[in-house]
């Protein structure tokens, strides 16, 4: 499953993220490290379902008419402070987590109530903008204090006839989460000496933030946007590329109200009901949200998600079924699965994706929606439900 981390200073709002996202029960507390071990569960993106284009809606547990849930791994960590990659705070333990991790939330505390430690302050006291900088540099000098720590074994398999620099490179950098893919793109870039003696510090460390840019791509969360000066999320926009304002404590309420059937909101909306029985102080505090959520397009705890996945990783969703006309399974569920693929997905990852034996078995593929065959090297596109017609048994 693609895997989304909370990373952030503490006490900026992750594991209160984490339990709108989630729906599970975590510790929050305002004061920094109330996480210690992290926290990992399945959180959702939001997309259209292709059932929309039918006359019925497909009834799966994920699709809520049409609204479609796919699932993601979300994992909560412990809060990051400046120095961490040497060892400050939870530092290092809390980096390591995140090698699994395939794109990086940065909760952020854009109403500047809390230091870079994490510490409480007045609204407005601290800039959240440095806070964007310091997790990037963060983690660009963990990698590269994991490359330093294998250079000597490095180092010294050179001195085998048949030793490989990008090979010796790529079995590294793959314990860290890359692909060989990612490491061959890296080095396609990269300057670098082919004996490993003669690399610098300079070599090892512009090794390390490539790959962790291309790795652990980050989306920054504006979080606490309820309190928060609208000036300092403008400023996080101007300092980042993918910059979505959230207030994950507005999310939690109303995710907690739903289920309480308080009011009707679905995961995304950008606006809610109050449907039940509330009391005043109830509807104070969602008329609040509501406010927030009129001026940022929703809560963002949806957005941020989504933003990660389908803009920043640039993934689609393509629905595999085995009946092209009903578009159901072999057991007549509509749509069952959803799968998220990289942009450029051909068919043939789509059966991998599915299972490795369909994958090596692969025939050809049937767009159910046309009703057409669709060459080895379709690119695949969001919303596509394909039969694959494979030999596997
Ligand atoms: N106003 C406001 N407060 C929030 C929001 N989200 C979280 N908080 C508060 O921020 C404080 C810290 O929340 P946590 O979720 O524990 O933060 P964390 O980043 O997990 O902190 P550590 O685990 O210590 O790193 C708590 O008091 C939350 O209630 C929000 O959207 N708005
Ligand atoms: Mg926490």
């Amino acid at each position: 499953m693609l895997s989304v981390a909370l990373a952030g200073k503490p006490n900026a709002g992750k594991s209160t993220f984490y339990q709108a996202a989630t729906m599970a029960d975590v510790d929050v507390g305002n004061y920094p490290f109330t996480t210690v071990d992290p926290n990992r569960g399945v959180s959702y993106v939001r997309t259209e379902c292709p059932c929309l284009e039918r006359d019925e809606r497909c009834g799966d547990e994920h699709c809520r008419d049409g609204k479609r849930y796919v699932p993601v791994e979300l994992l909560d960590v412990a809060g990051l402070v400046p120095g961490a990659h040497e060892g400050r705070g939870l530092g290092n333990q809390f980096l390591d987590e995140l090698s699994t991790a395939d794109v990086i939330l940065n909760v952020v505390d854009a109403a500047g109530a809390t230091d870079a430690e994490g510490e409480p302050v007045e609204v407005g006291e601290h800039d959240p903008v440095e806070d964007v900088d310091f997790i990037e540099e963060e983690m660009d000098l963990w990698l590269a204090s994991i490359v330093d720590r294998n250079w000597e074994s490095i180092e010294r398999g050179s001195r085998s006839p048949d030793f490989d620099i990008d090979e010796a490179l790529a079995e590294m950098l793959t314990g860290v989460g890359a692909t060989e893919l990612d490491v061959a793109r890296t080095l396609r870039e990269l300057d670098y000496p082919e004996d490993p003696q003669q690399w610098t510090d300079e070599h090892r460390e512009a090794l390390a933030r490539d790959i962790r840019q291309r790795t652990k791509p980050i989306v920054v969360v504006a979080n606490k946007a309820d309190i928060a000066p609208e000036e300092n999320i403008e400023r996080l926009r101007e300092a980042t590329d993918y910059l979505v304002p959230a207030t994950a404590d507005g999310e939690l309420a109303l995710r907690n109200g739903a289920e309480a059937g308080i009011v009707d909101y679905d995961p995304g909306d950008p606006d809610f009901e109050i449907v039940g029985d509330a009391s005043d102080a109830q509807r104070q505090g969602l008329e609040r949200i509501r406010e927030v959520m009129e001026q940022w397009g929703g809560t963002g705890v949806q957005t941020a998600l989504d933003t990660a996945v389908y803009d920043l990783l640039d993934m689609l969703t393509a629905y595999p079924v085995q009946n092209e006309s009903k578009w159901t399974d072999g057991q007549g569920n509509v749509l069952p699965d959803a799968h998220l693929l990289k942009r450029g997905s051909t068919p043939t990852d789509l059966a991998y994706a599915v299972h490795s034996d369909i994958g090596d078995n692969y025939l050809h593929a049937v767009d159910a929606k046309s009703d057409m065959r669709v060459s080895d090297d379709h690119e695949l596109e969001e919303g596509d439900v394909i039969k694959i017609v494979s030999s596997a048994k």
